[in-house]
């Protein structure tokens, strides 16, 4: 039978319509990013020692969708993908693209909370996990899910004695014939125009709620924008690009990220992490010429090549985007200067926006702000509390809409309400400024989110996972400063038991499965917390509590 589609929030016809006429919707596929390069031996991903051409990228993932195709996995279908920086990310992408089976990618850092949640919203039909990662080294996680979940499959990448190793597959898969790759490609299947308004996959939400949110991207709204980024900046097939951050994460991925090299037909470089030592030794090696950092890393890099006496690893390095997190103006100057590359802001977020500052901008946009949107169809209103349009220049919340902008979280009708307006505006949460020529600065938020170095928390997540602990009366969760990371998290807890410490809450909140990022940095037991006018907590009140605490003990 054929299955639905997966279901998402579409654009309304005339916005439709209209970014189809300017030629942003082109109606292809996302696996067409890897089918265009001209050169197919050319070097696609550089993964360790391994080497994969583009045309080794696209058969591999053909024959695994192949594979999954004869295990009747199908359009309409959904995956939960884990796996860390490795090559096999792009080809198990690209495969579940092929098939028509639409993937969540998990970050690496996940745990079993966020695995469990992710499972429970899509009821995927897949499961791919890595055997170095905690959750896959034992059966004892993916049999408690199978309790509930009977029908999903499980596919590991490396060798374990309860799944089949996803390399092995890989490469027994040799075999497929090519009849079956036509069987799979055109059987049943609607034309490339139709499927590209559907979902190609889901984003990860930094999230402000609950639970963890999954963002729909189409085809065309996701391929827009991989193209548009490409373009801005200016990747060919020359481009070597270092990807260091979570292959899943957005900015990585598609600010032009690794589908925008492959677009281009360029090289992926893998980083395991940003860590300078190994990644200054992938630049000089593969001569990489740009990079993608979240500020915190950029600080360390900095630091690391300071202490470098006359070796010069960064060389071939060109670009150097920065973005996720608040980068400081004094450490956007010392790029260009100290690093010997361009430096170009990135602020952008899953749900979509992208904001740039563009390769022939004057320095002081490219230190002092964070970019202008990269398509001439995105709308950026600044609005106030009342929803009134502020002056250029003064501060206000952040509202979009656009080509490659989603219009709901999947299945959430809640959260939906509250975060679109009736013109069908996201708001991101953001405080900006915004100046004549349409350059925004962040300066602020106002969703109930810590960034962490550009590692998003959502604050009642772990507030409400920390309320299910029998000592724990009221809590609440609070960015605090950090030099490093530029924020971390502290949480305010009310509690009777005078011996409650903090490691045992860590313990508590880390055997429930939860993210190690998202374990609060700090605890601070009060008395009480501060509450607003209407009995809420004082979330603003209670940061200047913590960080005036913080300087006290300094
Ligand atoms: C301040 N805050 C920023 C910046 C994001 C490219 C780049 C980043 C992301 C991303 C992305 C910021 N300065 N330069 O998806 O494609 C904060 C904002 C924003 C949130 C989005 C991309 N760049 N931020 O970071 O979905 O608060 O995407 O709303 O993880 O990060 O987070 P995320």
């Amino acid at each position: 039978a054929i299955l639905p589609a997966v279901d998402f929030t579409p654009w309304p016809g005339a916005l439709a319509d209209n970014y189809r006429a300017r030629g942003f919707w082109i109606d292809r596929p996302l696996t067409d990013l890897l089918g265009r390069a001209s050169e197919p031996a050319a070097a696609a991903v550089i993964c360790g020692t391994r080497k994969f051409s583009y045309a080794e990228l696209d058969k591999l993932s053909s024959r695994l969708a192949c594979v999954l195709a004869t295990r009747g996995l199908k359009r309409g279908h959904t995956a939960l993908v884990q796996l860390p920086n490795v090559a096999e990310f792009y080809v198990v992408f690209f495969a579940l693209l092929k098939l028509g089976v639409a993937p969540v990618n998990a970050l690496y850092s996940h745990q079993r909370l966020e695995m469990t949640a992710y499972t429970e919203q899509l009821r995927p039909a897949l499961m791919i996990g890595c055997g170095r990662h905690q959750l896959f080294s034992s059966r004892e996680f993916f049999c408690d899910l199978q309790v509930r979940y009977p029908d999903i499959q499980l596919l590991v990448l490396g060798e374990t004695e309860f799944a089949e190793d996803l390399a092995m597959l890989l490469e027994g898969s040799a075999q497929a014939t090519e009849e079956h790759r036509a069987d799979f490609l055109s059987a049943g299947d609607s034309p490339p125009a139709s499927i590209a308004q559907q979902v190609a996959f889901f984003q990860l939400s930094g999230g402000s709620t609950g639970t963890p949110k999954l963002i729909p991207r189409t085809h065309n709204d996701y391929h827009y924008s991989v193209r548009r980024s490409a373009e801005i900046c200016r990747l060919s097939s020359e481009t070597r690009y270092l990807c260091a951050l979570p292959a899943a994460h957005n900015f990585p991925l598609s600010s032009p990220g690794a589908l925008g090299v492959f677009h281009a037909g360029g090289t992926v470089v893998l980083a395991d992490s940003p860590e300078p030592g190994h990644c200054f030794d992938l630049i000089a090696r593969h001569k990489v010429t740009m990079a993608a950092l979240v500020p915190s890393a950029v600080a360390l890099w900095l630091e690391a090549h300071h202490r470098l006496s006359d070796e010069r690893p960064l060389n071939s390095l060109r670009l150097l985007q920065v973005g996720g997190a608040n980068f400081a103006e004094s450490l956007a100057r010392r790029v260009p200067a100290e690093l010997g590359c361009q430096l170009q802001q990135v602020f952008g977020m899953a749900e979509g926006l992208v904001n740039y500052t563009r390769l022939d901008d004057s320095e002081e946009k490219i230190f002092t702000t964070q970019g202008c949107p990269m398509s001439a169809a995105d709308e950026v209103r600044v609005l106030d509390e009342q929803g009134r349009p502020v002056p250029d220049g003064e501060t206000g919340l952040l509202y979009t809409r656009g080509p490659y902008t989603f219009r709901g979280y999947y299945r959430a009708p809640e959260q939906n309400a509250r975060v679109f307006d009736r013109d069908g505006f996201y708001c991101s949460g953001d405080l900006v400024q915004r100046d004549a020529a349409g350059y925004l600065k962040v300066v602020g938020r106002v969703k109930d989110q810590i960034n962490r170095g550009g590692e998003k928390i959502a604050a009642e997540e772990v507030e409400n996972l920390l309320l299910t602990h029998r000592d724990v009366q009221q809590v609440a969760l609070v960015s605090i400063p950090d030099a490093g990371l530029g924020e971390k998290s502290c949480a305010c807890v009310i509690t009777a038991n005078a011996k409650l410490k903090p490691p045992q809450l860590r313990r508590y909140l880390r055997e429930l499965g939860l993210a190690e990022f998202k374990l609060p940095d700090r605890f601070q037991f009060l008395r009480a917390l501060p509450l607003t006018a209407v009995g809420k907590t004082d979330k603003v009140a209670l940061r200047a509590m913590m960080k005036s605490k913080m300087l006290q003990k300094k």
